[in-house]
């Protein structure tokens, strides 16, 4: 079954724990677990992966790349937390290896902060998905399934 990788960043295991008023009450394992169901609606397996750290997020958008080469994978849904408005090496990775991903943002950035209204990643993705909470996650994943297909 083609793979679809589920990829969050720094301080997203602490969802549902604080902020619900900002970020839900659903924890990380929710979420993982919405993802899971509605890519096997959709005949895909979703492989779930959180990490606090830069170069771990690097890594596994690279493994996602030699697995979309090969068939296997196809995008990632990532949602890279602070990462997304700091880090030029996501940028690169994304762009490096080539994998269509998604950004998505639980919350809606752009009525936030000012330093939360620019991404690196945007020019990069394929699409992106803010401000529909949890829910953004499983239009992410209808919305690279359905880039596979057209
Ligand atoms: O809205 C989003 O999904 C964000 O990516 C979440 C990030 C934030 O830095 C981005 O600007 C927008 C923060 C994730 C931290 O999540 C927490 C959850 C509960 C308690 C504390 C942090």
């Amino acid at each position: 079954m083609p793979t679809v990788l589920i990829l969050n960043g720094p301080n997203l295991n602490l969802l549902g724990t604080r902020r619900p008023e900002v970020y839900g009450s659903a924890t990380l394992a929710d979420v993982e677990a919405l993802c899971r169901e509605e890519a096997e609606r959709l005949g895909l397996e979703a492989v779930c992966r959180q990490s606090n750290h830069e170069g771990q997020l690097v890594d596994w958008i690279h493994e996602a790349g030699v697995e979309h080469r090969a068939g296997r994978c196809v995008g990632v849904v990532f949602n890279a937390g602070a990462y997304t408005h700091t880090s030029v090496a996501l940028h690169d990775a994304i762009e490096g290896a080539e994998v269509p991903v998604v950004e998505v943002h639980i919350s809606n950035v752009h009525r936030r902060e000012e330093f939360r209204h620019h991404s690196y990643l945007s020019p990069v993705a394929r699409g992106i998905v803010v401000g529909f909470g949890v829910y953004g996650y499983v239009l992410a994943i209808h919305g690279l399934h359905q880039a596979t297909r057209s």
